[in-house]
C-alpha cells in the first residue's frame, strides 16, 4: 500500500493541554507519527512518497474562507504581541452568550474554536496544511485507480468542523479527501471513523448531504469527549437524514462489543453502496491508550483492516488519533496489513 507523508508535521508541536486540572505535555506529538512511519518502513508496506500541493482550493470546498483566513493568520498577531507560547482560546460562545464574531484576536479564535485542545504554534499552519495536502495526494492515488492508500497525517482533522478548531484537529483531513472524490466525478463516499472520539467535525460537514454517508464508532459522549455530539438520534437533516450513523459504545468496550458495531457499519455502508470508503484511521481504541477507554489488543487491529477490506471498494485511509506512542505504528500498520491480507 503506498503511503503519503511529509516531515512538515514536526512544524507542529503543541506545548500542553490542560487535563484534570494539570498543565500536561500534549499527548499529540510529533513521535506520533514517527513511530507509524518506522512500523510501516519495518513491515515493507509499500512506497513512502511526499505529497503533492494541491492549493488552497479544496480545502476551501469543506472549510470556510473566513476560518481558513484567520487559522493562517492567527500566529502572526500572536507573536507580534510579543508572545512566544502557544495561542491557546480560553472563552467560547457557549449557551447563554451570543454566537458573535468579535474582532480581537482572542475572541476570534474562540468563536473559531470548541475546546482549549488546538493550540496554534508558528508552524501550526503549515502542519496542518501538509496534513491536508497529504490527504489529498493519497486521495489522488486512489482516485487513479490504486485500491487503498494511506494518508500519514499529522495533525489529525476529523474534529475540525468546517469553521471551528478543536480537539487537537485544525483542517478535516477525511473530510477534505472525501469531498475532493465527488469533485472528481464520484457520486457517493462513505466515511468510517473509527478513532475513539467521536468525529464532530467531519458529521457536521456533511450533515445535510446525501453524497456522503458518515458512520462513528466511539465512546459514548454522556461520558466521553466530545461530549456534545455522537449521540446514536444524530441521523442526519434535510437531504442528509439517513446518512449519518452513530455507534456509541461504554467505557471498557473491547473487541466483541466493537466489532460488532463495526459490523453493523459495515452493512450499513455496504447497503450505501459507495464509490469508495473514507476510514477516519485513530488507534486510540487500543487497551493502553491513554485518554481512552476501549479495550482492542493490538491483533484486533488486523481484523479490523480485514473487515473493511471484504467491503470491496476502493478504501483511502486517513491517520487520525492514538496516544500509545510505543505502540501507534504497529496498531496502524496491523489495519493497513489485514486489509491488505484480506
Ligand atoms: N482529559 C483525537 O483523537 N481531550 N482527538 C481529552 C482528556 C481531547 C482527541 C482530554 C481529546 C481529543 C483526534
Ligand atoms: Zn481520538
Amino acid at each position: 500500500m503506498l503511503t503519503i507523508y511529509s516531515d512538515d508535521h514536526r512544524l507542529h508541536h503543541g506545548r500542553c493541554e490542560l487535563i484534570d486540572g494539570q498543565l500536561m505535555p500534549c499527548f499529540e506529538m510529533p513521535s506520533r507519527a514517527d513511530h507509524v512511519l518506522e512500523r510501516a518502513k519495518a513491515r515493507e508496506l509499500g512506497p513512502i512518497q511526499g505529497p503533492t500541493d494541491y492549493g488552497r482550493a479544496p480545502l476551501l470546498r469543506v472549510h470556510s474562507a473566513d476560518y481558513l483566513n484567520f487559522f493562517e493568520g492567527a500566529w502572526q498577531r500572536w507573536s507580534a504581541l510579543g508572545h512566544e507560547g502557544d495561542l491557546l482560546p480560553f472563552t467560547w460562545p457557549a449557551r447563554t452568550l451570543r454566537n458573535i464574531k468579535p474582532k480581537g484576536l482572542h475572541g476570534e479564535l474562540g468563536y473559531y474554536s470548541f475546546d482549549a485542545g488546538a493550540p496554534i504554534t508558528a508552524g501550526t499552519w503549515k502542519a496542518a496544511y501538509s496534513a491536508a495536502q497529504v490527504a489529498l495526494t493519497a486521495q489522488a492515488a486512489v482516485q487513479a485507480g490504486a485500491r487503498s492508500a494511506f494518508a500519514l497525517c499529522r495533525p489529525p482533522g476529523h474534529h475540525a468542523a468546517s469553521d471551528v478548531m478543536g480537539g487537537y484537529c485544525y483542517l478535516n483531513n477525511a473530510a477534505i479527501a472525501a469531498q475532493a472524490f465527488l469533485d472528481q466525478g464520484h457520486s457517493k463516499v462513505a466515511i468510517l471513523d473509527v478513532d475513539y472520539h467521536h468525529g464532530n467535525g467531519t458529521q457536521e460537514i456533511f450533515y445535510q448531504r446525501n453524497d456522503v454517508l458518515f458512520a462513528s464508532i466511539h465512546g459514548d459522549p454522556q461520558a466521553e469527549f466530545p461530549f456534545f455530539l455522537g449521540y446514536a438520534d444524530e441521523e442526519g437533516e434535510g437531504d442528509g437524514l439517513g446518512y449519518n450513523v452513530n455507534y456509541p459504545l461504554p467505557a471498557g468496550s473491547g473487541w466483541v462489543t466493537w466489532s460488532n458495531a463495526l459490523e453493523q457499519a459495515c452493512e450499513r455502508i455496504a447497503a450505501y453502496a459507495p464509490d469508495v470508503v473514507v476510514v477516519s484511521l485513530g488507534v486510540d481504541t487500543f487497551k493502553d491508550d491513554p485518554i481512552s477507554q476501549f479495550k482492542l489488543d493490538s491483533p484486533d487491529y488486523l481484523q479490523m483492516g480485514e473487515r473493511i477490506a471484504r467491503l470491496g471498494k476502493p478504501t483511502l485511509f486517513v491517520m487520525e488519533g492514538g496516544y500509545a506512542v510505543e505502540e501507534i505504528g504497529i496498531n496502524a500498520v496491523n489495519v493497513l496489513e489485514g486489509f491488505e491480507r484480506a
